[in-house]
């Protein structure tokens, strides 16, 4: 009968393949339910898997994945899980990562993500059953008005009301969702439509369209790049690629230019390479940030610098930079929206990077300064000490030296993520995989994702004991589809980072962010997984090898010292400053 099913599944994506590549006039037009339509189109665009949790009102859609090998259609526990791996899938490829949730509840779980492809410029398209079209507007059972409820966190959010029209809207939402600055896009699919019949032809697959500089607006480039002194770049955002990392290296290189990257955009830059300058995030190198106000020329290239890079919009003055500013984005609506710039680029980075590269670098004599800019970071990333038995700095430098350079390391939110992003080395690109909206609960649901999608390369899961069971329940996805993760749980019995600030306002008055938690690795074998929890740093590498050795999804627990709130300084340090401030007020 598998067999069977499995052959069965193998001619309609064949007959699907044949009718994508088909000329318009030879085309086979048959009846097929809305449902059908829908997963085909997603076949015809490429889509190779679909994140969701099933619901009553999109059976026929679900029924649609019967036919088809791809794409895939993964269970996930919670729709939340679900949107974030579809957002490391968008943030992997650069095309569209698909979910799938039901009405009301399942929309509503689903927003989590949606709001992080939003800020994070990510492509992604979810789709959501609605109720049937006959009793829209009468608050139906789980109606909700997507248009409203997401109509400031997506691109662009519609209703198919027709059957026939499903391959215009899905190939709009692809267009829409891959350009100008990428982002999500919200289609609502009434059940009634889903089951309509109808004979419709597909759409042509979508291609990504790229936005190339003019030469007036590189010549100036090159003219205020030769006459600047203390010039810096800071690269991030969306629509960047390994050829473009590459071209911009080259860019970098040959004209001497320190290379900083925006909030999580570490892996945009090789990490070893002698123009990088490091991380301008939460808790930057004073020496960066330095480096950036004094600047006096800005190439900011996909970044928005948005409220992380900017320390709180504190390096950059707003509506006039001190810096010639030269912003470089896709979309022409997001430049100069808070900065104006000397000279504003409308271009997409891997087309601004292919001219970049070609330019002809003028006489400079910025070695040192290059060389300087690369040494602050160095000496900023080397190990701190903090209190307890458990150094999370040395842990993740000594993980850093033994997991290949093409490692993905994912992370969501919380003081834990400070050491991942000081203290990993990222050296190839994509192998960063952090919510720049700063949602917790991400890096479990991408990591399963980036497995799933890339089976041979070790994928590492750092999470908060709080940030863990934000989608931990996706850890149970992993194990389901056997792909193995590591998860990296580091447990110091609080939300430290809500702390953090607390102890800063309002010092030794802890109110509602202490945790009790369970036992991780007995919580990951009850999930079918591998558990070990570590108390002493030295103990770390065998506990890793064994979840390795494993081969089943792990969870390995660190216990953290709560005193270990930041590398910078422990919790009774930060406790103790902000009681002398207010006594010397
Ligand atoms: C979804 C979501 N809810 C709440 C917050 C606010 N928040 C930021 S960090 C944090 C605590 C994280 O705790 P944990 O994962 O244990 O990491 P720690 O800071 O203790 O290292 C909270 C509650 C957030 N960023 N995202
Ligand atoms: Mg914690």
């Amino acid at each position: 009968m598998a067999a069977l099913a499995r052959l069965r599944r193998s001619a309609k994506t064949a007959i699907i393949a044949l009718l994508s590549a088909q000329p318009e006039k030879q085309r086979i037009m048959t009846k097929r339910t809305g449902g059908h339509i829908l997963i085909q189109q997603l076949a015809i665009h490429g889509a190779e898997m679909v994140f969701g949790v099933p619901g009553e009102s999109y059976l026929e859609a679900l029924d649609g994945f019967y036919d088809v090998d791809t794409p895939r259609f993964i269970v996930c526990r919670q729709e939340g899980g679900a949107t974030m791996m579809a957002d490391a899938y968008g943030k992997l490829t650069g095309r569209p990562g698909i979910a799938f949730a039901t009405r009301g509840p399942g929309a509503t779980n689903a927003s989590a993500g949606v709001h992080i492809a939003f800020q994070d410029s990510t492509p992604m398209i979810l789709l959501i059953g609605q109720v049937g079209r006959d009793m829209i507007e009468r608050e139906a059972f789980q109606e909700i008005d997507y248009r409203r409820m997401y109509g400031q966190m997506a691109k662009w959010v519609a209703e198919i009301d027709d059957a026939s029209r499903i391959p215009e809207f899905l190939s709009r939402a692809f267009y829409t969702a891959t350009s100008g600055r990428p982002g999500p896009v919200v289609l609502a699919l009434p059940e009634d439509m889903l089951t309509d019949e109808v004979e419709t032809e597909d759409a042509l697959p979508y291609k990504r369209i790229e936005i190339g500089p003019s030469p007036e607006d590189m010549q100036r480039l090159n003219a205020m790049l030769s006459a600047a002194a203390r010039p810096i770049a800071i690269i991030g955002g969306s629509g960047w690629s390994e050829t473009a990392r590459a071209d911009f290296e080259a860019f970098a290189t040959a004209h001497d230019l320190p290379v900083a990257v925006s909030f999580r955009c570490q892996d945009y830059f090789d990490n070893r390479h002698p123009c990088y300058a490091g991380h301008a995030g939460v808790a930057t190198n004073p020496a960066l940030a330095a480096r950036i106000k004094d600047s006096d020329l800005l190439l900011t290239v996909g970044a928005r610098l948005g409220e992380m890079t900017t320390s709180g919009y504190t390096l950059i003055d707003i509506p006039r930079p001190r810096q010639k500013l030269v912003h470089v984005l896709a979309d022409p609506e997001e430049i100069g929206r808070v900065y104006a710039p000397e000279l504003g680029i409308v271009a997409s980075p891997a087309a601004f990077a292919r001219a970049a590269r070609r330019l002809t670098p003028g006489q400079s004599s910025r070695e040192a300064s290059v060389a300087e800019a690369h040494a602050a970071f160095v000496a900023h990333s080397r190990p701190t000490t903090s209190p307890g038995d458990v150094q999370l700095s040395e842990i993740v430098r000594s993980l850093r030296e033994r997991l290949p350079d093409d490692a993905i390391i994912c992370n969501g939110a919380g003081n834990y993520a400070v050491w991942v992003h000081r203290f990993w080395e990222y050296r190839r690109f994509r192998t960063q995989l952090a919510p720049t909206s700063g949602s917790m609960g991400y890096g479990v649901p991408a990591a399963v994702a980036a497995k799933l999608l890339h089976p041979k390369r070790t994928v590492v899961a750092f999470a908060g004991d709080g940030c863990f069971f934000m989608n931990g329940q996706e850890f149970l996805t992993a194990v389901q589809y056997g792909a193995p993760i590591i998860v990296i749980v580091c447990n110091n019995a609080m939300y430290g980072t809500i702390r953090m600030h607390q102890e800063r306002h309002h010092p030794g008055r802890m109110s509602g962010t202490d945790l009790v938690n369970p036992d991780f690795a007995a919580h990951a074998r009850a999930c079918g997984g591998f558990g070990a929890t570590v108390e002493h740093t030295e103990d770390f590498a065998a506990a890793f090898d064994e979840a390795q050795a494993s081969g089943l999804s792990a969870i390995i627990e660190l216990k953290i010292d709560p005193e270990a709130l930041t590398p910078a300084a422990s919790l009774s340090e930060i406790r103790r400053r902000a009681l002398e401030a207010r006594d010397a007020d």
